[in-house]
């Protein structure tokens, strides 16, 4: 952070941009701090998990069939508790739930939202001290909705306000409220996230592709086409096995992230509402571009579940053409 600028929280940061809405009442704001409040609480809990003894499996399977580790049980009630308490909140929806939550249902009155998120992403990560993170997404409740539920089911393009908390070396938020993005860094020493950078640009171009190559043997041809032809282009890989780790990466670096189908995951393995969408405004709002195949923007997919799930190809401009450009020659 330069030392020539006013120190911003991410509370000052969040008043400041309601401060473009006159007729904003602060619920949106409300709603924001109390995810800057969850990101705190559970920044505390992944850096103590060892010590505390919260690492490893559940024992149980959460909605999505996979292994539930005991901090995603813990992340998610630490978010369920702090935006129940937000006025303008009507609908939770978490990857840890089989059910959205319904906290307000009343048709008159103050604006309300949907906050969908991922609590714990990357959580097997926790064990061997890699990056983790939680995602969210914001949209408007639709108050027509035939049930509140159905509420949730807007396309990407819809969303107010997106974003993560990458669990790193620091604790790191990055957020964007429709134009651009803002990124912020928690300071222990007196519980704040400072802003440290505006309007964060993602680079055109970089030669660097971030994939699960371990399932390459079930990619469609295209995919296996893009990394002959990457690899023959003296690109590096990357991955880190937690969304959050790798898009953060390429936001700053540039790159590509991608999920393909495989034949395991047929649909690809990230869900839409509360991993790719978010992720896709960030992207885009960035000047980067997020497609769930050729042609698809993310952010058009018209959803069907709350737990769907989308292949995703994401990141600098220039990478994600080179990626369809092979997926085109292989028809
Ligand atoms: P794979 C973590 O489980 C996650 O949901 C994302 O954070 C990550 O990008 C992906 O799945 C990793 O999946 O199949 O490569 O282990």
């Amino acid at each position: 952070m330069r030392t020539d600028e006013p120190i911003m929280t991410l509370q000052a940061h969040i008043l400041e941009q309601q401060a473009h809405y006159p007729e904003a009442v602060g619920t949106f704001s409300w709603i924001l701090s109390a995810l800057s409040i969850s990101a705190k609480v559970i920044a505390d809990k992944v850096r103590r998990a060892r010590l505390e003894n919260v690492l490893g499996a559940v024992g149980a399977e959460n909605v999505q069939g996979e292994q539930q580790q005991k901090l995603d049980v813990i992340a998610n009630e630490v978010l369920l508790r702090t935006l129940g308490r937000r006025e303008g909140v009507a609908i939770v929806a978490s990857e840890e739930n089989e059910e959205p939550v319904i906290i307000r249902n009343d048709t008159q009155g103050e604006r309300r939202y949907c906050v969908l998120f991922d609590p714990l992403d990357g959580s097997s990560n926790l064990d061997v001290c890699g990056g983790v993170g939680t995602i969210f997404s914001i949209l408007r409740h639709d108050r027509r909705a035939a049930r509140p539920q159905d509420s949730l089911l807007q396309p990407g393009s819809q969303q107010v306000a997106a974003g993560y908390v990458l669990y790193g070396p620091s604790t790191v938020f990055v957020l964007t409220i429709g134009q651009g993005v803002d990124m912020f860094v928690l300071d222990p020493a007196i519980g704040a996230f400072l802003r440290v950078e505006r309007n964060i640009r993602i680079p055109a171009a970089s030669k660097s592709y971030s994939l699960n190559e371990g399932n390459r043997p079930t990619f469609p041809e295209g995919y296996q086409r893009y990394l002959d032809w990457a690899q023959k282009s003296g690109y590096s890989a990357r991955y880190a096995g937690a969304m959050v780790a790798d898009v953060h990466r390429i936001l700053l670096k540039g790159g590509v992230f991608m999920y393909p189908p495989t034949r395991k995951a047929p649909d690809g393995k990230l869900r839409l509402m509360y991993e790719a969408n978010p992720m896709a405004m960030i992207v885009e709002n960035a000047g980067g571009k997020a497609l769930a195949a050729p042609g698809q923007r993310i952010l058009d997919v018209r959803p069907e579940g709350i737990h769907q799930r989308t292949p995703l190809i994401l990141g600098s401009p220039d990478e994600v053409d080179h990626v369809v450009a092979r997926l085109a020659e292989a028809g």
